[in-house]
């Protein structure tokens, strides 16, 4: 069977659970837009994880709310509004061997839903640390190679100790570490505040490693969302938009809400519907993520819309 799974830290700890109980000869790591477009001529005995649904596989596990089924739509897998797609997974095969699994899967879990602090976020360490090793500003065929290694690595040792001491896994380590400056200096000088959002145009940085989406919250913490205009590295006449919510929150004060909110410092979040706002460019997410590939030529004025779009929902809600 041939695995197709998202290329992030979610993707990867799918094809370390379904590679130990299914016969998986080959992954492919895609991203959502790939399977959206419909590019990938699936077969019967595809797996898909992490990434939308295709009548055409065999089995699909996914979490994200633009997938969610329709009422008694029939299909081979597990769809749940889960924080990770490998928490679906875990559970639909509820396997005693998967059991040395969990506190990955937790991990997955809290990082694949936002649950980093602003700390882990500046300084990375333990699972994130490992997620933020997984794509970087290297060839895509040298990141799918990387990733083939690690899933061995962790169907042998899930153990993040261990995993972060292979020499390969130390070795990128070392690289996310010494370019977290330089990150960061490249995230400040592509980036605007457009009112409430954090517009970053990255398009002309594909040297930037991909791996951490939430410093920017740390670096901007005035933004209530993220909006990042991305080279697509599977297809250079497609640039990818990607959105989030500032998961930190924002102090209330600045939302004008009331005077006990105020005092008790109070965080507020976003509410605006970015997993919806995504499909209806042809992308996908949650409520608070989401992202899309969107012909070059269309990108700026797509994602500028979007910016004002979100400005006008949140200055509506007040
Ligand atoms: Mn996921």
């Amino acid at each position: 069977m041939r695995l197709y799974t998202h290329t992030d830290l979610d993707g990867v700890m799918c094809a370390v659970l379904i590679s130990c109980v299914e016969e998986v000869d080959e992954i492919r790591f895609v991203d959502p837009g790939t399977v959206q477009a419909g590019k990938i001529p699936f077969r019967k005995s595809d797996i898909i994880s992490d990434l939308p649904y295709d009548r055409h596989a065999g089995l699909w596990f996914d979490h994200h709310e633009s997938s969610r089924p329709r009422e008694g739509q029939k299909f081979e897998g597990a769809w749940k509004l889960a924080p990770s797609a490998a928490r679906v997974v875990y559970e639909y095969y509820d396997n005693p061997y998967l059991g040395k699994y969990a506190a990955a899967v937790e991990a997955t879990d809290r990082i694949d839903s936002g649950q980093v602090s602003r700390e882990e976020a500046e300084s990375p360490s333990g699972w994130f640390l490992f997620s933020n090793t997984l794509e970087t500003s290297a060839e895509k065929a040298e990141d799918d190679g990387y990733k083939e290694h690690v899933i061995a690595l962790i169907r042998r040792t899930p153990d993040i100790t261990a995993v972060l001491s292979d020499a390969r896994v130390a070795e990128r380590v070392k690289n996310v570490k010494a370019e977290l400056g330089k990150f960061a200096q490249i995230l400040r000088e592509h980036t605007v505040m457009i009112g409430k959002v954090a517009y970053s145009d990255l398009r002309t940085r594909p040297d930037l490693p991909r791996g951490n989406n939430y410093l920017i919250y740390s670096l901007f913490p005035d933004a209530v969302t993220s909006v990042r205009l991305m080279p697509e590295k599977e297809d250079k006449e497609s640039v990818k938009i990607s959105v989030g919510h500032n998961i930190y929150g924002k102090m209330c004060i600045s939302h004008g809400r009331n005077a006990s909110d105020i005092a008790q410092g109070a965080m507020l979040k976003s509410e605006f519907d970015v997993g919806a706002a995504m499909k209806r460019i042809g992308g996908g997410g949650h409520k608070p993520v989401g992202g899309a590939s969107v012909k070059k030529e269309e990108a700026e004025a797509i994602a500028k819309k979007l910016v004002a779009d979100i400005n006008q929902w949140e200055e509506e809600r007040k």
